[in-house]
């Protein structure tokens, strides 16, 4: 170990060898090395630092993590519209991971591979997917905007909600999270994936995550998507 004593006769020699005598010489030096108190200190100072990355980074993924996902989830709805404008109507859901549309099924998981895009999310599970029954049979898209008109007005009663009811819409595109997942209200039954069982009430686009709840949901209300309708 190196005792003060001998640090400050060894800065003299740095700045003036053969000078250990005249400590006022030394005073007056630019002599540059570190005193184990600098060191130290240096040190601390350095451990804090990684103290606070650890901390943070895990955070930093996370938000990361989350942020990519709300952006995958718009981008699947953005397909989904899309796919109504161009074909005249809504895709029905896959019963499978696999993507492609099952005929008659309101209620499932996205049909990625119909609409030609990635199914899966941030989290690397495949996207859920629920749709009005009125809006899959159409056949072109005068006649898609024609039943979106009659869902609005009541003439013909809508099938999907979120919010607790307060906003009709015709798709709902979901992800289920870090937890990878669906949790309620979005899956009522438990089982993770939204089926016919469950009771179409998704929860709101806006709603924000949980203890209990981390999905993210992207809808299209009927009047939105009758409003983009040509
Ligand atoms: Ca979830
Ligand atoms: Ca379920």
């Amino acid at each position: 170990m190196i005792s003060c004593q001998n640090l400050e006769a060894a800065r003299v020699d740095c700045d003036y060898p053969g000078t250990r005598n005249t400590p006022a010489l030394a005073k007056s030096s630019s002599c540059s090395g570190f005193t184990l108190i600098e060191i130290a200190f240096v040190l601390v100072i350095i451990g804090v630092l990684l103290g606070l990355g650890a901390e943070l980074l895990p955070m930093l993924v996370k938000q990361s993590k989350l942020k990519e996902d709300r952006l995958m989830v718009k981008e699947a709805k953005t397909a989904i519209i899309g796919y109504a404008l161009a074909t005249g109507r809504l895709p029905y859901a896959s019963t499978t991971i696999n993507g492609s549309e099952t005929t008659g099924i309101l209620n499932g998981y996205l049909p990625w591979a119909t609409l030609g895009i990635a199914g899966k999310d941030a989290y690397l599970t495949t996207l859920s997917y629920a749709v009005d029954s009125y809006l899959t049979s159409t056949t072109s898209v005068a006649q898609f905007k024609t039943h979106l008109a009659e869902l609005i007005n009541g003439t013909h009663a809508p099938d999907l909600f979120c919010d607790s009811g307060s906003l009709r819409v015709a798709f709902v595109v979901i992800s289920g999270g870090e937890n990878m997942r669906l949790d309620a209200p979005n899956d009522d039954n438990g089982d993770g994936i939204i089926t016919m069982i469950d009771n179409n009430q998704f929860a709101s686009p806006s709603a924000t995550p949980t203890a209990t709840y981390n999905d993210i949901l992207e809808t299209a209300s009927l009047t939105y998507l009758y409003g983009l309708s040509p």
